[in-house]
C-alpha cells in the first residue's frame, strides 16, 4: 500500500496537533454557556447537510490544515484530500459562538472523490455518532468575534484507552479524573491503562479507581505483561488512546498491533516527562472494521459541552455520597452544611474541575 505523504514538512508547532497542547488548555475557557452556544450555532449552521453513513467511502486517518489523510473503504488504500469547510457538513460547532478547528476529525466517515491514485477531494461528512472534544488550548475566544473554538480529537468511537504510567511520568489522577468525565459525556467506554508497570512502583494509586468500579489494567510493554488480554478486549472496537506525552500510547499500540506504527521518544530525565513525539492523532487499522487512534501527549485536557453544576453526575461516589438534603451541590461548608462529599478522596479534584468551567473571576468553593 503506498501512503500518502502531505506536501509539506512538518515544523515543530506549525501544524498538526500540537499546538493544542498547552497550558491554557484549563483556563482559557469557561463551559456554562457552551451548550446553549451550540444548539444556537447548530441552528444557524450553513453548513450541508450530513451524508447517510452508507454515502460514505472512506474514514479519515489523520488531518492537517486543509488536508487530511483518508482510508479508502473499496481499495484499503490512503489518500491525501483537500477539504473546504464549506463543502462538508457543519456538525453544529461551528457558526457563531464555537468553531470547530477543523470540520474533519480523525474517525469522520467522508465521501471522497477520488481524483488521481494517491489525491481526491472530501466532499461530505456523515454525521457523527459521537465525538471526543475539548476546548482548543492556546486558542483564547476572541472578543471582537466571539468564537470558542473546540477540537475533535476523535469521532465515531466506543472506548476511551486513558492511558497513565505508574511512574515516568506520574501517575496523574488530575488528568485521569478529566478523562472519566470526558468520556461518560461523550458516551464512551472508560478503560485506564496503567503502563510501565515493569518499574515495580512503590504505591498504587489507580487501586482508588477500581474500588470506584472504574475498568483498569495494567500492564508492561517492557516484559509483555497485559497486552494480550488487552488486545483481545478492543479486538472489534473503535479506540482512542489519550494522555500525558512519554506515558506510553505508541509503545502500546505498537505493542498491541506488532507494526511499528508510529514514533517512540524518550522521556526526559530532567523532567520526568515525555517529549511529545507524536504530534498529530492518527487513525491505525485494527482487525475488522475496528481502528485504534494514538494521539498526542496531552499536558492537560479542558471539558466542553458541560455545566459547572452537571460535574458531579460524573463523579459517581459523589453522587452517591449520604449528604442531607439531596439533591446536594456539594459546595463548601457554608452552602452545602450536611454535605457528605467533603473528604472523599475525588472531591478536590472534583473542585478543581468544576472550579475550571465557572466563567472567570466567579468563585466556587473554598478549596
Ligand atoms: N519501562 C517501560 N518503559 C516504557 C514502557 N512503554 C513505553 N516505555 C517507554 O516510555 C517512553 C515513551 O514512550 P512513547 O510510546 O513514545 O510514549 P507516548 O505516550 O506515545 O508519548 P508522546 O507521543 O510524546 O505523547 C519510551 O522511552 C518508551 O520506551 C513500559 O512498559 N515500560
Ligand atoms: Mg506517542
Ligand atoms: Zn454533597
Amino acid at each position: 500500500m503506498t501512503l500518502a505523504k502531505p506536501p509539506f514538512k512538518r515544523s515543530s508547532r506549525s501544524h498538526g496537533d500540537e499546538w493544542m497542547d498547552d497550558e491554557k488548555d484549563l483556563s482559557g475557557f469557561r463551559g456554562r454557556s457552551l451548550q446553549k452556544k451550540l444548539s444556537e450555532s447548530s441552528a444557524r449552521s450553513k453548513g450541508g447537510k450530513p451524508l447517510a453513513a452508507s454515502e460514505s467511502n472512506a474514514t479519515v486517518v489523520e488531518v492537517f490544515p486543509k488536508l487530511c489523510r483518508i482510508k479508502v473503504d473499496a481499495t484499503g488504500q490512503e489518500v491525501l484530500c483537500s477539504y473546504r469547510r464549506a463543502q462538508v457538513y457543519d456538525h453544529g460547532l461551528g457558526g457563531k459562538g464555537t468553531r470547530e478547528r477543523s470540520p474533519v476529525a480523525v474517525g469522520d466517515r467522508v465521501r471522497a472523490n477520488i481524483t488521481s491514485p494517491q489525491s481526491g477531494v472530501v466532499e461530505g461528512v456523515a454525521q457523527r455518532e459521537n465525538q471526543l472534544l475539548r476546548p482548543a488550548p492556546g486558542r483564547e475566544k476572541d472578543e471582537h468575534s466571539e468564537t470558542q473554538p473546540v477540537h475533535v480529537v476523535a469521532a465515531n468511537i466506543d472506548v476511551l484507552v486513558i492511558v497513565a504510567s505508574c511512574l515516568k511520568p506520574e501517575f496523574s489522577p488530575g488528568l485521569v479524573d478529566r478523562f472519566l468525565v470526558a468520556a461518560q459525556l461523550s458516551g464512551l467506554k472508560p478503560i485506564i491503562c496503567v503502563t510501565k508497570i515493569d518499574l515495580e512502583p512503590s504505591h498504587a494509586p489507580w487501586a482508588l479507581y477500581q474500588q470506584l468500579g472504574f475498568e483498569i489494567r495494567t500492564l508492561s510493554t517492557r516484559t509483555g505483561e497485559g497486552v494480550d488480554p488487552l488486545r483481545s478486549e478492543l479486538q472489534g472496537c473503535k479506540v482512542v488512546f489519550c494522555g500525558h506525552s512519554g506515558v506510553g500510547k505508541t509503545s502500546l499500540l505498537r505493542a498491541l498491533t506488532g507494526r511499528d506504527v508510529g514514533k517512540v521518544g524518550e522521556v526526559s530525565d530532567a523532567t520526568g516527562k515525555g517529549r511529545h513525539t507524536t504530534t498529530s492523532a492518527v487513525l491505525i487499522s485494527a482487525p475488522g472494521d475496528s481502528f485504534w487512534i494514538d494521539t498526542p501527549g496531552m499536558r492537560s485536557f479542558g471539558l466542553a459541552l458541560i455545566e459547572p453544576e452537571e460535574v458531579s453526575r460524573y463523579f459517581p461516589e459523589l453522587e452517591a455520597a449520604p449528604c442531607d438534603p439531596k439533591p446536594c451541590s456539594h459546595g463548601p461548608k457554608e452552602e452545602s452544611p450536611g454535605c457528605a462529599a467533603r473528604g472523599l478522596p475525588r472531591y478536590e479534584s472534583f473542585v478543581r474541575i468544576r472550579q475550571s468551567l465557572l466563567p472567570e473571576g466567579e468563585e466556587d468553593l473554598d478549596s
